[in-house]
């Protein structure tokens, strides 16, 4: 933030003391981040759960006394979960990328792609309706079991579509591509009654063996005698899961090496998966030899903590500087827009826009939900207000696969939170109230450079209603957004008596001309957002100057 250029107050003090005098102010720059990812918004797929492009690669007969194809659970609370793959693939992906992109989604963030255990696994706790990390019978569907992190899982490509292939497709449909990195663990590694071929094992790029976990607790490996010990701890992190050591060069250099492979065939940024579960240094260092071949390349990682100044430290630039996921902000949008309905004021809190502790805040990815937590328990409503705020409120909007519709919401993982949503729920998507207001608030945050990097200045976030700015004003593109949102159940005036801009605006939806004097007193539909824009740069002295105040922090 220091960094930024402090030409508003200059132009704002000689707005006041030089008027008459037709100055040539220099360039105002106000603006709240300059990194070029923060224009996209992501669209979020568990790949084996989206859509079955082709029912070539299901393998349903894989996995012998152990198959690995549609695993049903019992019922929670009246819906199955499933703990099989069930046939979700690139091709269905790509299917559906056009329609992804019609939705107003610049880019695609799928879950793991490299080959998981080709059985279930027979290890671990039983799973439960509520259970988080209870694995036994669980199959890598989700992809966060990796086995070889050079080779593609069997389920995603076809004969014809590749990696390389899909992420050529995605562009041709204006999408991006997001990666998903694992680099705490590979599969579950032990408690099984009897060893699994490939849990616990590791494969490099010829397919040979570089580590095996032999079904033993950590703590009864020995890396000193055993060389295909040395890649993991010798104490358990997460489940049963096989815990990669980060003081072991060999290990960052297998990850780097394949993660490499795999950005070289498209790759536009990177997922970081169970970041808080390796050491600051280790990230910093994979990141710094990602970034070596890929300059600037934009990450986020999943830390998964309420506490903003837990999760912070990764995004500062001496620990690699990696976004985060933003999960202070997620759990104030389930407050908010859940059943709870708190008020505006609620999401103040986690924005953190001036003097916390992000590298800035601006770079987070922002989301309400997504497969690792129970959906949001919103109405209809509850998700249009969540979507008005996601996608004009700082930060990289990120929606989970289904939540155009509203689907499965309430439920946690193992009671609908990935059940397959299908070309059937993607066909018919369009009929949920939820769509159409979602397609316009995120098409706008498309078109519009102030919603994707403008500064957020608040006017006011209180109960049911919230209004601020989002101003853009760098390298001769000036643009200020004024946000007016309505989560209430009766169209409201919104009134604002402070920091006004006066003059001519347009309806971001509707292209009209609107005139604001000195006061703005706009209506605001029920669960509604009207987005005023401007196309040229701010000259309200009250308002430069407090832009100028922000600017210098
Ligand atoms: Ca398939
Ligand atoms: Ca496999
Ligand atoms: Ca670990």
């Amino acid at each position: 933030m220091q960094q930024r250029i402090l030409a508003v107050l200059s132009a704002a003090l000689c707005l006041a003391a030089c008027s008459g005098k037709p100055a040539d102010p220099p360039p105002a720059e106000v603006y709240g981040t300059l990194e070029p990812f923060a224009s996209e918004a992501i669209y979020f797929v568990l790949t084996d759960r989206f859509v079955n492009g082709d029912p070539a690669n299901d393998h349903r007969d894989q996995g012998g006394a152990h198959p690995t194809f549609d695993i049903p659970l019992a019922p929670c609370d009246g819906v199955a979960g499933n703990v099989g793959y069930l046939g979700g693939d690139f091709r269905g992906l790509l299917d559906n990328a056009r329609y992804i992109r019609d939705l107003g989604f610049t880019a695609v963030w799928t879950t793991p792609i490299v080959d998981n255990p080709d059985q279930a696994f027979t290890g671990g706790e039983e799973i439960t309706c509520t259970g988080f990390g209870t694995d036994r019978g669980k199959t890598g569907y989700h992809g966060y079991w990796g086995v070889n992190f050079h080779r593609l899982d069997e389920h995603l490509p076809s004969d014809d579509l590749d990696f390389a292939g899909l992420t050529r497709g995605l562009r041709e449909a204006g999408l991006k591509t997001i990666l998903d990195v694992v680099g705490n663990h590979g599969s579950p590694a032990f408690t099984m009654p009897v060893a699994q071929p490939q849990f616990g094992q590791l494969f490099d790029a010829d397919g040979q063996l570089v580590a095996d976990h032999g079904n033993l607790p950590p703590e009864q490996l020995d890396p000193v005698n055993n060389p295909l010990h040395r890649f993991y701890n010798t104490r358990p992190d997460l489940a049963q899961l096989s815990d990669l050591d980060a003081d072991n060069p060999e290990v960052m250099d297998y990850l780097v090496d394949a993660y490499l492979h795999w950005i070289g065939q498209g790759v536009d940024a990177l997922r970081i998966d169970t970041i808080r579960h390796q050491p600051l240094s280790f990230w910093k260092t994979f990141a710094d030899r990602v970034r070596a071949e890929h300059p600037g390349m934009y990450m986020f990682g999943e830390a998964f903590d309420d506490v903003a100044a837990n999760i912070a430290p990764f995004t500062l630039a001496e620990n690699g500087g990696i976004s985060v996921l933003d999960f202070p902000m997620k759990s104030a949008m389930v407050a908010v827009f859940g059943s709870g309905q708190a008020g505006f004021e609620r999401l103040g809190e986690a924005l953190y826009l001036e003097g916390g502790p992000y590298a800035n805040p601006y770079d987070l990815a922002t989301f309400y939900d997504n497969h690792d937590m129970p959906r949001i328990d919103a109405s209809d409503e509850g998700f249009i207000d969540a979507h008005n705020w996601l996608f004009t409120a700082r930060g990289i909007p990120v929606l989970y696969y289904g939540s155009e519709a509203g689907f499965m919401r309430g439920r946690a993982e193992h009671a609908g939170n990935r059940s397959y949503f299908g070309q059937a729920g993607v066909d018919a998507a369009p009929q949920s109230p939820i769509f159409a207001p979602l397609q316009r608030i995120a098409t706008l945050r498309r078109e519009s450079p102030a919603l994707q990097r403008g500064l957020q200045l608040n006017l006011r976030l209180d109960g049911d209603e919230a209004a601020f700015y989002r101003v853009y004003q760098h390298d001769g593109v000036a643009q200020t957004a004024l946000v007016l949102l309505n989560k209430g159940d009766a169209e409201r005036e919104i009134v604002l008596d402070e920091l006004v801009q006066p003059g001519q605006w347009r309806d971001g939806m509707g292209g009209e001309s609107v005139r604001i004097g000195e006061r703005v007193a706009l209506r605001v539909p029920a669960h509604g957002a009207r987005v005023l824009l401007r196309d040229e740069p701010l000259d309200a002295p009250a308002l430069l100057a407090e832009l100028a105040r922000r600017m210098a922090r």
